[in-house]
């Protein structure tokens, strides 16, 4: 686990090509109400890593928009190499993104937040890591986000390294690249915490997958508010987080009682990234 350094590199990134020989890529976007940047969001991904990733797919999984947003992207599926797959009822964010990480056919998945609150160009900060790690998070160095964001994902990171024993920092990142089969095999029984990434990563790290993270840049929201975390709806996210964590605490130990994490005949917490074999 690299998680030593969280500043961002200042070395010159070296934009691609992705190495071909590493399999293709699957970029996945949940998107709610997000009509006002989604265009650029799209544009900009696409330029960056088209054409420099040589096998890639676009999935782009929209639900239960209110605003303009299945009609802009009714209009970019005509003109943008993208798969496009909506539905009326809004699903929340956990439930969208495993349903559109189904939807990915190549090796690896990079699932990112579709606001544009991480630039395309950070891509080439995590790529080079696929050859060494299954699981690479694109941890936000800083967050820029309202100070309460920034306390609660604190103390949320600090209760999953508490309760799971682990080393790192930035557990609910909205930027990260995934080997698919890991997808595959942990996403059908994440259920117990609201945002999906927390828990995959903690189901992952205790089979044994290697996970490194890498800082990168995080930019304000430049329109639009966030989706999920209302003042109003704070305390139940909260709680519902709560509960979660001790549910899945119980899983875990229950299975792994008297041993650590990953001693599932995969790895030991000496070694927490090691890989299961
Ligand atoms: N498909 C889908 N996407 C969602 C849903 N809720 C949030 N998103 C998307 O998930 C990403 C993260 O949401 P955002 O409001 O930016 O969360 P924040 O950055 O944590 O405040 C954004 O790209 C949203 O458009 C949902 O119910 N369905
Ligand atoms: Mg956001």
């Amino acid at each position: 686990m690299s998680s030593a350094n969280r500043t961002v590199s200042r070395e010159q990134l070296v934009r691609g090509p992705a190495d071909p020989a590493l399999g293709g890529v699957s970029l996945v976007f949940p998107v709610y109400n997000e009509s006002f940047i989604i265009e650029t969001t799209l544009r900009n991904y696409i330029a960056e890593l088209g054409g420099r990733v040589q096998d890639l797919e676009v999935v782009v999984a929209e639900d239960g928009s209110t605003d303009d947003t299945k009609g802009v992207l009714e209009r970019l599926e005509k003109e943008l190499p993208i798969r496009l797959f909506m539905s009326d009822e809004r699903k929340g964010y956990q439930r969208a993104v495993i349903d559109a990480v189904a939807h990915a056919t190549k090796p690896w998945v990079f699932v990112v937040d579709s606001d544009y609150q991480f630039a395309a160009i950070d891509f080439w900060r995590l790529e080079p890591h696929r050859k060494d790690y299954d699981i690479i998070l694109g941890m936000k160095a800083p967050r820029k986000d309202p100070f309460y964001r920034v306390w609660l994902s604190w103390g949320y990171n600090f209760l999953l390294r508490l309760f799971f024993r682990l080393p790192y920092r930035d557990m609910d990142t909205g930027f990260r690249l995934i080997r698919r089969e890991a997808l595959e095999k942990l996403t059908p029984a994440v259920k117990y915490m609201s945002f999906f990434t927390a828990e995959f990563v903690v189901r992952a790290h205790f089979a044994g997958y290697k996970i490194t993270e890498v800082p990168v840049p995080h930019y304000e929201r430049k329109i639009g508010s966030t989706t999920i975390f209302f003042i109003s709806n704070l305390f139940w996210i909260c709680l519902t987080q709560f509960v979660g964590l001790f549910r899945l605490r119980k899983e875990l130990f229950g299975r792994h009682a008297g041993t650590r994490p990953g001693a599932d005949g995969a790895t030991s917490s000496s070694n927490p990234g090691g890989r299961a074999v």
